[in-house]
């Protein structure tokens, strides 16, 4: 007698089956005895299908706001940076098919979920609270997984084609996308290539239209997979190219980003073991500037616009691997492994106009880290669940010294400008301090689930996760606006010695599933200790350099510097259905997040604010049919020390059909804010381009009345 022990994961809940295989004595005859265990489970994430959601934009983060909990920060049409229950950012892990991508450029203009565009999409999801320590290194804010179309293997030796063709078009910015994804497979081959091709003009809002927001970018992607018995392999090549692009809410706009990306992963799954292994390794390009697709700096008291030309070219090399097993238990399983992620940042700003001009905005910038965990899902009883687990990390980070020349020759006869002797004391400063650190992280978390009946599971979660700062954070050593895509038109400078944060958080909810009705609220709190948030610069020189600069024409005077503070959010989010007949269903996401300092009495800057999706859904034979109401309430907790203005709340109406003309050929159209209501997205950043709908420091539109297709056609 041999037992076999398999868990999947069904409906949220962890399926524990234990096959007791009886082997018969006559012949080949086999008995199988099958005992199914559940272990208790609250649904612990959200997914979103592109197969089933329409979606206009180009941008996977936009998926984001249909989810509770989770929204974006928009910062250009291919510019969204994720938050989630108010944290956003580094805050937020992002991974996409399970590698981590770190952005190129110092401001995010291509945030993680760039390299995961709609098109290739096949589902995105959040964790829906407190996320495994396994999710990824760093969590504290919250966990999104990207996952891309990969094929599938065949089911005999012949090889056979299949694939996709993805169309779409929309009205808004007249923007387009094709795409062809490929398959050639059978049972043990599979070969696959996707292209791409995308672009947009300027997007349009009630009032005019957002300059610049064009965009374009191309993709390809070659892949193989192989598996045989309990072994599977796969690697995968994507080259991800964007050009121009407007970044309306940054001082620069993207002129390319041109991107290898490289992954490979093994697994092999036996009854009782399942070991995973990858490696992912990225090299990101990219070259941005304040002239060619935004109106350039102009002449003024302080001189000729020319002098204030700048181009910044930077480079992300990053890679990672994750080595993890899980082993089934009588009553449950553990997972343990060992992953790390190491990158590299560059970032040098020059002047077409003065070739002896440079700045080292980031000089070989780096952040190592490498983990452990451990993890135990365990059956306590037949009607409850737990689960825990423990992470370390280890962060090591450095930049190397770093310089800058304001002057317009590099001999001392060019003239001895106050401000390149204030960049130089700068440099100075940043080149004697202490740069190299090294942080040690411990994060754990633990879940329970009890099932007492009556169609619901009660949930209960707590954790505590840190985060070492970003390399922005502790090594921006001029005063410039090169912070994550916070985009708050503040000048900062950060700070090597900096702490990790630490964050501790507990979340209650339950799990309600009773005949058509069902809904999954949870509420939260997180008090983060060390949490970085930018405060005024107490640094004579840095202040008086950014004041100059301000009187140059060029950003704000007072910057702000990365410190640590005390933090805490906490709020409410919910998703719930209610199917009035076998057609018709009523859809509801709801998300509430406050979000204050403790130190000091003032709120978090850019949180979303409270909203909610109320829809109408058809679902009928070859068509379906949606009807979406989003209300966004006003935001007037805004962040004192951020200079955040506060924004009136509104109401947008979208509709969307579609329609399967054929088995494999299925017509999408969809018109998103109805009503071309003018209204603010508290999300979006200010306008720091020129432009005659939008003033300056402004804060920018949502998009207008937008109809849009789609087409996707199986062979
Ligand atoms: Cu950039």
């Amino acid at each position: 007698m041999k037992n076999f022990l398999m868990i999947t994961r069904r409906s949220g809940l962890f399926v524990l089956a234990s096959y007791s295989a009886l082997l018969g004595s006559v012949g080949n005859a086999q008995t199988q005895i099958i005992e199914e265990m559940v272990i208790i489970g609250a649904r612990d994430s959200h997914t979103v299908r592109t197969d089933d959601t329409m979606v206009a934009p180009p941008d996977t983060t936009e998926l984001l706001r249909k989810m509770p909990g989770a929204n974006v920060n928009k910062n250009g049409e291919l510019t969204g940076i994720a938050q989630y229950r108010g944290m956003h950012g580094d805050r937020v892990n992002v991974s996409i098919n399970g590698a981590h991508v770190s952005s190129g450029g110092p401001n995010a203009m291509d945030a993680p979920l760039h390299y995961a565009p709609v098109a290739i999409l096949e589902s995105l999801t959040i964790s829906r609270g407190i996320a495994p320590v396994s999710a990824g290194q760093e969590t504290l804010g919250g966990n999104v997984e990207a996952v891309t179309y990969s094929g599938d293997f065949g089911d005999s030796s012949l090889f056979q084609w299949a694939g996709r063709t993805y169309l779409g078009a929309q009205s808004v910015n007249s923007g387009i996308v094709g795409s062809a994804f490929v398959s050639v497979a059978n049972r043990n081959h599979l070969f696959r290539g996707f292209v791409m091709t995308e672009q947009g003009d300027d997007s349009d809002f009630a009032r005019g239209s957002i300059r610049p927001s064009e965009y374009k970018r191309d993709r390809f992607d070659l892949g193989y997979s192989f598996q045989r018995g309990d072994h599977q392999f796969s690697i995968d090549f994507a080259r991800n190219d964007t050009g121009d692009a407007g970044t309306a809410a940054l001082p620069m706009d993207i002129m390319v980003v041109e991107s290898d990306l490289v992954r490979s992963r093994y697994e092999w799954e036996s009854v009782q073991w399942k070991l995973t292994a990858e490696v992912s390794l990225n090299d990101i390009g990219h070259w941005m500037s304040n002239y060619h697709l935004r109106t350039p700096p102009q002449d003024n008291a302080a001189g000729p616009g020319t002098n204030r030309y700048r181009n910044t070219y930077t480079a992300s090399d990053n890679s990672g691997f994750i080595v993890k097993a899980e082993r089934s238990v009588g009553n449950g399983y553990w997972r343990f492994g060992v992953d790390g992620h190491y990158s590299n940042h560059i970032a040098l700003i020059q002047n077409p106009n003065n070739r002896f001009f440079f700045v080292d905005n980031f000089k070989d910038a780096e952040k190592n880290l490498t983990g452990v965990f451990i993890e135990r899902n365990i059956a306590l009883s037949e009607i409850t669940g737990l689960d825990l687990g423990i992470r370390h990390n280890q962060v090591r980070m450095n930049s190397a010294a770093v310089a800058a020349n304001y002057n317009p020759s590099n001999l001392p006869a060019g003239g001895p400008f106050m401000i390149n002797n204030m960049a130089r004391t700068l440099a100075n400063q940043f080149n004697a301090m202490d740069r190299s650190q090294t942080d040690h992280n411990t994060d754990w978390f633990a879940r329970f689930s009890i099932d007492p009946g009556y169609d619901v599971i009660w949930y209960a979660g707590a954790a505590r996760k840190t985060r070492s700062p970003s390399y922005q954070e502790r090594y921006l050593w001029s005063p410039a606006s090169s912070t994550g895509g916070l985009a708050d038109g503040k000048n900062y400078i950060g700070n090597p010695a900096l702490k990790p944060e630490i964050a501790h958080e507990a979340e209650l909810g339950f799990d309600l599933d009773r005949g058509a009705f069902s809904a999954y609220p949870r509420i939260f709190y997180k008090d983060v200790s060390d949490f970085i948030q930018g405060i005024p610069s107490t640094n004579a020189v840095a202040n008086s350099f950014a004041q100059m600069l301000a009187n140059m024409g060029m950003g704000t005077p007072n910057p702000l510097q990365f410190s640590n503070v005390d933090a805490e959010y906490y709020g409410f989010d919910m998703d719930a259905r209610y199917e009035i007949n076998s057609q018709f269903a009523l859809r509801a996401v709801m998300s509430m997040v406050r979000a204050k300092r403790k130190d000091i009495n003032d709120n978090l800057y850019r949180i979303s604010p409270d909203n909610m999706i109320l829809a109408l859904d058809y679902q009928g034979d070859g068509w379906s049919g949606s009807l979406e109401s989003v209300t966004y309430a006003r935001q007037d907790r805004v962040s004192a020390t951020n200079l955040e203005a506060e924004t009136a709340g509104y109401s947008l109406l979208n509709l969307s059909s579609s329609i399967r003309a054929r088995t494999n050929l299925e017509f999408g159209i969809g018109i998103n804010n109805l009503l071309d209501k003018d209204y603010e997205d508290h999300l979006a950043g200010y306008n720091r381009a020129m432009n005659p709908d939008i003033a300056l420091d402004q804060r920018l539109p949502g998009l207008g009345r937008n109809i849009y297709g789609r087409m996707m056609w199986y062979f």
